[in-house]
């Protein structure tokens, strides 16, 4: 990965996780029209569909992405190698950052679920990318991923550590502004975007609101 694709993480706001059961148009649509509206960062999320596939799809997103949005794969190292990502994004049960980065190498992003401050800290000091906090609110997207922290950890947070910080988990254009306002670097919303007709109009809502939100608290 260049130089220009990783400087993209400076440039993240709205971030598009995919996901093919909520998905109206499907998974190649959601991200052909999220990065036509402007996500730089897309991460591709598929619980389902079998290794063969997975790779198949993931070649075509990277192809997508091209130099427009990082393209990073969850969970799956192997895929995310196979297909040449810019990088993967894991969990608190996953491989070590240690481990994944010793095997993905050094110029590749490696994101980090957390859901509390101490866990943010310690992603940073193993040499995470950038974080993931959440569920900021309550959600029925992760079946596991339990009760929403609430978006005044955000602040604590960004003030703790210096790698971008995304926020995910219950994030609608209703509360977006709360999660903005707590300084976060991007946000995720999933179900928000990918249930919807038109996905290229709610990205660019979303964009949108991040900017304007951001502007009105300088
Ligand atoms: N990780 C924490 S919450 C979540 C994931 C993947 C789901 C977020 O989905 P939604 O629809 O934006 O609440
Ligand atoms: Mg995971």
């Amino acid at each position: 990965m260049c130089e220009q694709k990783r400087s993209l993480l400076d440039e993240i706001d709205f971030y598009l996780v995919t996901d093919s059961d909520l998905s109206k148009k499907g998974t190649l649509s959601d991200v052909e029209k999220a990065v036509a509206a402007g996500c730089k960062i897309v991460q591709y999320r598929e619980k389902n569909k079998s290794t063969k596939e997975m790779v198949d799809e993931a070649f075509q997103i990277k192809n997508i992405c091209a130099d427009r949005a990082i393209f990073l794969v969850n969970d799956r190292i192997d895929v995310a190698m196979a297909v040449d990502a810019d990088g993967v994004h894991i969990g608190q049960d996953d491989m070590p950052i240690a481990v994944a980065r010793e095997i993905i190498g050094e110029h590749k992003i490696i994101g980090l679920s957390t859901h509390e401050l101490e866990q943010a800290i310690e992603a940073e000091e193993s040499g995470a990318d950038y974080i993931g906090l959440g569920p900021i609110f309550n959600t029925s997207t992760k079946k596991d991923a339990g009760d929403g922290i609430g978006f005044h950890l955000i602040k604590n947070v960004k003030d703790a550590i210096n790698i971008p910080v995304v926020a995910i988990g219950g994030i609608n254009k209703d509360n977006c502004m709360h999660v903005i306002e707590g300084g976060v670097d991007s946000l995720v919303a999933i179900s928000a975007v990918v249930c919807s007709d038109d996905v290229e109009k709610e990205t660019k809502d979303f964009i949108d609101k991040i900017r304007k939100t951001r502007l009105g608290l300088r």
